[in-house]
């Protein structure tokens, strides 16, 4: 295992260039309208909980579409789930597609069929198949990613129509053009109509809870036109600074699930600097599992809707926190919108120069090419600054809490001299397997990392925004 006790991490180069602490907003949200958002998602468990999150802000955000990955999920019955929690709240009119984009690397059929659970909730069931059809679109969901972006012309190089709303879809039977011509779209073109001189506000910000699929799949179809209609992305996924939760035949275990599923489509994103992304990695959802006190909590404001919706969804994980205490099941998608809709829960790393892996047996790893500012604190002066981390209450949980520390530390510095070996090796250029090594590294890009968050704050402002 390698330990930095005798070897400099990282570069002065990687340094100079990553890794500025803030807690300011990437934009506020508390504009003075609600920003655009498409919800990206992949049909888990905590994709419902993270709509529901999204549809309690309107003062924050507006959706202004959903596309669907068959990912953590069967997409058939995502798609209904979806439909029925928007008709439920009065949501209707969300125009929502399931994506055509086949997995790379399938998640476990037991993960993909828990959501069965949420679609049978009578709390949604108030309405029948019949009544769902007419609300179903025949656009694949990356097609309608591309005309919500775009506008509904997308699929045949038109560009008229604003972004938001049902207009830019096509339901039923009408299958319309979408997708049957790019057009005059390419990495090295522009939408004549939508170019740089819009207003940002009219940009859409993507909230992406599963793979980045479809957001690869736009930016490499509609390349610039597309890109420059995205105000920003915000992920879910990947693992920096600590290890992945991929446990898969022929995978060393450092990728992130989300990101394993379709590791070309984290290197193409990884590709588009211009296009601003947030990651809201496993170094920060870590640190929030759904616990059945949380869920207990939702119970106490049962008066509300929205609590009783997100309280039963979430009740649907505490067997699996129950079978499997040392896996918790976490927060993971809905952090990643709490930090859309409150910025200050999430302590942010900006700048972080990284790429992705896209092959071999680290697929799907996202590999910073510096230490955490956390690592370099603990190297330089000794100290275990933990930042949010609560103080332990007595002497065996401080034990305990110093070696999770450690441990978190050991891993996230084997990870820091892993990616600079790698990064000698591939700048060597030479020797067996070195081309196969630089095949299999993304395009380098600067990505804001959300690396900390303080659990408590977190459940109270879920708690608070779905007390409606
Ligand atoms: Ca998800």
């Amino acid at each position: 295992m390698f330990r930095m006790s005798s070897r400099r991490v990282v570069s002065p180069g990687f340094l100079a260039l990553s890794c500025l602490m803030l807690c300011q907003t990437i934009s506020s949200a508390s504009a003075s309208r609600p920003r655009k958002v498409i919800f990206d998602h992949d049909g888990g468990i905590d994709d419902y909980v993270t709509l529901l999150l999204l549809l309690a802000s309107p003062e924050a955000v507006r959706v202004v579409g959903i596309t669907i990955l068959d990912a953590d999920c069967r997409a058939a019955v995502a798609w209904n789930t979806t439909l029925k929690l928007l008709h439920t709240l009065g949501h209707g009119a969300i125009p929502v597609a399931v994506s055509s984009l086949p997995a790379v690397n399938p998640f476990p059929d037991p993960w993909r069929n828990s959501v069965l659970s949420v679609d049978v909730m009578p709390l949604i069931n108030d309405l029948t198949q019949e009544d769902l059809e007419p609300l179903r679109l025949s656009t694949p969901g990356e097609e309608l990613m591309a005309q919500l972006l775009l506008g509904s012309g997308s699929g045949s190089g038109a560009n008229s129509g604003t972004s938001s709303g049902s207009n830019a879809t096509t339901r039923n039977n009408d299958r319309g053009n979408a997708g049957s011509a790019a057009g005059g779209y390419d990495k090295d073109g522009r939408d004549g109509d939508r170019g740089d001189g819009d207003d940002d506000d009219e940009r859409i910000t993507i909230v992406a809870t599963g793979p980045l699929s479809n957001v690869a799949f736009v930016l490499k179809k509609y390349g610039r036109a597309a890109a420059a209609r995205i105000r920003e992305v915000w992920w879910m996924g990947g693992a920096m600074w600590v290890g992945g939760n991929v446990d898969f035949p022929g995978h060393d275990g450092s990728a992130e699930w989300n990101a394993f599923w379709d590791p070309a489509a984290v290197g193409e994103v990884w590709g588009w600097a211009e296009v601003p992304l947030i990651v809201v990695p496993l170094d920060a959802t870590n640190a929030v599992p759904v616990t059945p006190d949380l869920i207990y909590r939702f119970g106490r404001q049962a008066r509300h809707r929205y609590s009783v919706l997100a309280g039963t969804v979430w009740s649907r994980v505490v067997t699996w926190v129950y079978d499997r205490p040392h896996e918790p099941y976490y927060a993971w998608d809905t952090l990643t919108a709490a930090c859309v809709l409150q910025p200050d829960l999430c302590e942010k790393l900006y700048d972080v120069e990284s790429y992705a892996v896209v092959g071999g047996a680290s697929q799907g790893r996202t590999v910073p090419l510096a230490p955490s500012p956390d690592a370099v604190a603990r190297t330089a002066g000794g100290g275990g600054d933990k930042g949010s981390c609560a103080v332990a209450p007595d002497a065996e949980a401080e034990q305990k809490e110093k070696e999770k520390v450690e441990k978190e530390e050991e891993v996230e510095l084997q990870r820091a001299e892993e990616a600079r070996m790698l990064e000698e090796l591939v700048e060597a250029g030479e020797g067996e397997g070195q081309e196969t090594r630089r095949q299999h590294q993304s395009a380098r890009r600067r990505v804001t990392v959300v690396k900390h968050v303080d659990a408590e704050a977190f459940y109270t402002f879920v708690l608070d925004t779905l007390r409606l």
